[in-house]
């Protein structure tokens, strides 16, 4: 087989069969199969199977009962279960034309390349399809903050945020990526420096349905970016930092509402491990999260390691400053420094360690596979 073109999912049955009519009509006597990976609430498995039935060429569908990471959770769901080499990957609304595709094959066919983006930017391209003018505006402002932190991997590449895009799967390492929300192209590119070619586009309405992008998606990608740029450890000490200057704020508030330093230093550590605890969740771990058991286990795990930590620490820095000579300043950012060490790793190896397996169902002509997200 050629190709194969992954179509990732939520609720779009009343564009299956238009998609696949026009994908049909642009692929001709090609090699190829399409591949949904759905995470629909909705009737759209029943409708892409009805279709897989009637179709000409092969159509597969990976229903996620349980979805992980999202639209990018699914892109690499069908990277990991296609049969071919080369992965077209594209949107299911018809924002991303089928008539697109032959250029993209050409260009792929003419050598030399890993992965061919289908751009709204480059010269020729455009991005009518756009909601509105704050999504235009979004979609310039981002595009351009993820190119000066990649000023290397993406030269070149005018639209690394594009969902329409034609990859080697021997070129990248699908085990290596860590999708989080919407953008899978920024994951595999940010990664590893790929030879990247261009072809322009036109980015259109959505054919029908509704978009399923939000400001959560927003949030997620900033910390994508973070992540993809400065690493866990980095998102980590940000919300350490930031966590450290709440307290602070929470304590110095209750002071001067009468409450006594010592309870009001307590109740403040209180409300930032809990706060932190939530910022977590929601940003740094929030790709391990449906992969490490129970919310409620992480929270007493991570609530009991915080305040032993804080029991432990202090004591030490006392000892520090009674035993050396050291300023007690430093001594507190020593054992600051130590824990902030500690506490990555435990909450990175024990609160957010992989703990279950996830079934996933394929069809129609496959039986049920069992993925681990994880090693
Ligand atoms: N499998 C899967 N597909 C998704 C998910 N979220 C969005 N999609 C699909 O990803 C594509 C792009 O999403 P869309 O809502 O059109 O975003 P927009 O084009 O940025 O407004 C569409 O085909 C959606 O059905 C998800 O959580 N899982
Ligand atoms: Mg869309």
């Amino acid at each position: 087989m050629d190709l194969t073109i992954i179509v990732p999912t939520y609720n779009e049955g009343p564009n299956v069969v238009e998609l696949l009519a026009r994908i049909g009509a642009v692929m001709g006597e090609r090699d190829f199969e399409v591949l949904f990976v759905d995470d629909s609430t909705d009737d759209t498995p029943a409708i892409v199977r009805a279709a897989a039935a009637a179709s000409p060429f092969p159509v597969r569908m990976l229903h996620r009962a349980e979805p992980i990471a999202g639209l990018g959770g699914a892109v690499v769901e069908g990277f990991r279960h296609a049969q071919s080499r080369w992965c077209l990957v594209m949107d299911g609304d018809l924002q991303h034309p089928p008539e697109t595709i032959p250029a993209l094959l050409e260009r792929a066919e003419a050598g030399g390349v890993d992965v061919v983006i289908a751009s709204r930017y480059a010269s020729g391209g455009t991005s009518k399809g756009l909601a509105d003018a704050t999504r235009t505006a979004v979609s310039r402002a981002s595009t351009l903050l993820t190119k000066a932190m990649f000023p290397r991997k993406l030269h070149g590449c005018s639209d690394p945020m594009t969902g329409f895009f034609l990859i080697d799967r021997e070129g990248f390492d699908v085990e290596a990526l860590r999708p989080r929300g919407f953008k899978i192209l920024l994951e595999v590119l940010a990664r590893r420096q790929l030879r990247t070619a261009e072809v322009p586009f036109n980015f259109a309405e959505r054919h029908a349905g509704a978009s399923k992008a939000s400001f959560r998606q927003g949030v997620r990608f900033l910390t994508q970016l973070t992540m993809l740029r400065f690493g866990r450890m980095s998102a980590f000490a940000l919300v350490g930092g930031f966590g450290a200057i709440v307290n602070l704020v929470i304590m110095w508030g209750l002071i001067r509402l009468g409450v006594e330093y010592v309870v009001a230093a307590v109740i403040a550590s209180e409300l930032t491990i809990i706060g932190n605890f939530l910022l977590l969740e929601y940003l740094v771990f929030a790709d391990m999260r449906s992969e490490s058991g129970r919310m409620r286990h992480r929270f007493v795990q991570s609530f009991l390691f915080n305040n032993l930590e804080a029991v432990i620490r202090i004591p030490i820095m006392w000892m520090l400053v009674e035993s050396t000579n050291i300023p007690s300043v430093l001594a507190a950012a020593l054992t600051l420094v130590a824990a902030f060490v500690v506490r990555f790793v435990f909450h990175a190896l024990v609160v957010y360690a992989p703990k279950r397996t996830t079934v996933v169902a394929v069809t129609p002509d496959r039986p049920a596979v069992g993925v681990r997200a994880e090693p």
